[in-house]
Formats: C-alpha cells, sequence, structure tokens
C-alpha cells in the first residue's frame, strides 16, 4: 500500500516538470550586441531558448566535438531552442558578433 502512494505521488510530481520545461524554457537573451548574461548552468537534457531581441541578425552556435549546433541566421524576434543533451562547457558563439559569448556548463 505505502508503494501505491508513493508512485503516485512520483507521477504526479513528474508531470508538473515536464509542463514546466515544455511551456517555460530557460531563456537566453541577445540583446545590444550581447548575450544577457556570461555563463548559466543546465542539466543534461535540459533546453534553452535563445532569443534575438535586437533589430538585426545574430547567428548562435557551437562547436565542439561533444556537442554543436547553429541556427544560421537567425532574425529580430525568432528564438531557437537548444537541447544540451550531453555533459561538459560549452561556448556559445555568435557568427556575427565575435565579441558575444556565453558559457553553458551542462551538469549530470
Ligand atoms: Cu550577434
Amino acid at each position: 500500500m505505502m508503494k501505491v502512494v508513493l508512485a503516485a505521488g512520483c507521477v504526479g510530481f513528474c508531470a508538473t516538470t515536464v509542463a514546466a520545461l515544455a511551456t517555460d524554457p530557460l531563456r537566453v537573451r541577445q540583446h545590444d550586441r550581447q548575450f544577457d548574461r556570461r555563463e548559466l548552468t543546465v542539466r543534461t537534457g535540459e533546453m534553452v531558448r535563445f532569443s534575438n531581441d535586437d533589430p538585426f541578425l545574430h547567428q548562435v552556435y557551437v562547436e565542439s566535438r561533444q556537442f554543436s549546433f547553429d541556427s544560421n541566421e537567425q532574425f529580430q524576434g525568432e528564438a531557437i531552442d537548444v537541447t544540451f543533451d550531453r555533459p561538459g562547457s560549452y561556448e556559445v558563439l555568435c557568427g556575427i558578433h565575435p565579441l558575444m559569448s556565453v558559457r553553458v556548463d551542462v551538469v549530470e
């Protein structure tokens, strides 16, 4: 009987967590030719939304052996959702503005 109660609690918790991730991803904004933070720590498998809040192009990318992605040209108001599914430390850069960078630490 006790096991059943515990299982029900876990199911409720898990459903809440999934709903929160689906509707409210972590966000990193690109504004004034900068990311809105210098570093970010996420759990493996967590999603981050990189949005372009500038009236010009950005191109957010990571290039490493373990993990890479490229948004290609990102227009004003566009966003890309990136799931960091490999633990590690990654420099997220902009292909258009070389001074932009944010480090994402992906922990187990
Ligand atoms: Cu940029």
